[in-house]
């Protein structure tokens, strides 16, 4: 199946996700709207830029920090519009942009130390970075250019995963592992609020927290799967949910870079010192399209979005710096050269990239070959033997006898 198909992307329409829409919304509700999120949301940072301060969560960082946070947080926007461009320009198949959820992202990327493994989804290009993967190693794989584009232990950041929920059991099985080996290292696991209604996502809720794994599940809530709604995956707070399994849930502001550090920091800390899996549900809003193939004008309020503009996670780091001091014009003028540099990284690469041997693609199916494969290669060779001078002698010699010569 392609990356275009499975990431549920159909060229040039709005996507729409499962069968529930149109019904007719639950009478009551005590799922927080889709632009507030109530007394319980751990913030450092304030919309305004404001830094406030919270009993459980303290963080102590240097003025570089903080710009390196910001500088961060820029970068990965950047690498982001840049890849949503490309897109636009037929360069890549498709994209599943991050905007808006760049602090959820950078925040518990940057909270992670080298040994920590990460299990994403399909979106956490910001994590990536934060792992040091280049980014166009991503684009390689939305270009069609690569079937996973880069090697997870490089890194200690796992393929992208697009089959919904699944990367949460593989970090759980992965987490109960290094607790046998006895590492001190531990794991999270990133997934959005629609995954939260897989299977596969609850039952590793059930092995983590009776094998007491050291495992951070961080969800990032984006208010959308697709098409459907946060209201039409739960009828309590996400967060609640760990409860029920028996281990605690925080809700943090996922637009917060501070607090998202901070409360990621703790919870992996605590799994580190055997204390079993937290859920954090980083409260945030998916800015832009599911992906480049969906056109959310179709499903939701423009009004949303600009509610959410006003908490952008740039502009209120950026307010911070200013207001604080601790940034002047020149930096903020670097970080943009920076920007510029790695955007310009990126569209080179893209660009450049050669197109795979059409044989690779049997290449790395299994470990060890096996006949029937050795078959299925065997023929598509002979296949693409049979264009004696290559598809495009064909193509020119059709384009020669439509032109009359
Ligand atoms: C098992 C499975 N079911 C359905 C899909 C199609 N699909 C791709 S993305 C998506 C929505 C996921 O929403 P969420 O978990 O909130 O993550 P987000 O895209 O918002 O980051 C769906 C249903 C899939 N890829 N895998
Ligand atoms: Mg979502």
């Amino acid at each position: 199946m392609s990356v275009a198909s499975s990431l549920g992307g159909q060229a040039g329409g709005g996507e729409v996700a499962g069968g529930l829409m149109g019904r007719a919304a639950p009478e009551t509700s005590s799922v927080a709207t889709s632009t507030t999120a109530g007394p319980e949301l751990v913030q450092l940072l304030t919309p305004e830029g404001e830094r406030v301060s919270h009993p459980d969560y303290a963080l102590d960082l240097t003025a570089e920090d903080y710009r390196s946070l910001y500088r961060d947080l820029v970068l990965v926007r950047r690498v982001d519009v840049e890849a949503t461009a490309l897109q636009r320009q037929g360069e890549l198949g498709i994209w599943a942009a991050l905007l808006g959820q760049e602090a959820a992202q950078v925040g518990s990327g940057r909270a992670l130390l080298p040994g920590d493994y990460a299990f994403p989804t399909y979106r956490e290009h910001g994590v990536a970075y934060c792992k040091g993967v280049d980014p166009l190693k991503l684009l390689g794989l939305f270009r069609g250019v690569s079937h996973a584009g880069w090697d997870p232990h490089d890194h200690n950041f796992g393929l992208y995963t697009i089959v919904i929920g699944s990367q949460t059991l593989h970090a759980t099985g992965y987490a109960m592992g290094i607790q046998k080996d006895g590492t001190e290292d531990a794991v999270i696991a990133y997934f959005g609020d629609g995954a939260t209604s897989q299977g596969d996502v609850n039952e590793a809720f059930v092995f983590a927290t009776v094998f007491n794994a050291p495992v951070v599940f961080f969800c990032q809530n984006n208010q959308w799967a697709i098409s459907e709604p946060l209201e039409r995956q739960t009828r309590i707070p996400l967060y609640q949910r760990a409860r029920g399994f028996g281990f605690p849930g925080v809700r943090v502001d996922g637009n917060d870079v501070l607090a998202v550090l901070a409360v990621t920091r703790a919870a992996l800390r605590n799994a580190r010192e055997g204390n079993g899996p937290t859920f954090i549900e980083a409260f945030t809003y998916r800015m832009g399209a599911h992906t480049t193939s969906d056109d959310p004008t179709r499903y939701r309020l423009a009004s949303d979005l600009e509610t959410w503009k006003l908490k952008d996670p740039l502009e209120r780091m950026k307010a911070y710096l200013v207001r604080s001091g601790m940034a002047d014009a020149a930096f903020f003028a670097g970080v943009e050269v920076d920007a510029d540099a790695l955007a310009a990284h990126v569209r080179k690469g893209c660009i450049e990239m050669p197109d795979p041997d059409p044989l690779s693609i049997f290449d790395g199916v299994y470990a060890e070959p096996t006949a029937l494969l050795a078959e299925e290669r065997a023929r598509f060779a002979a296949y693409l033997s049979s264009f004696a001078d290559g598809p495009q002698a064909d193509a020119d010699s059709a384009a020669a006898t439509a032109g009359g010569r």
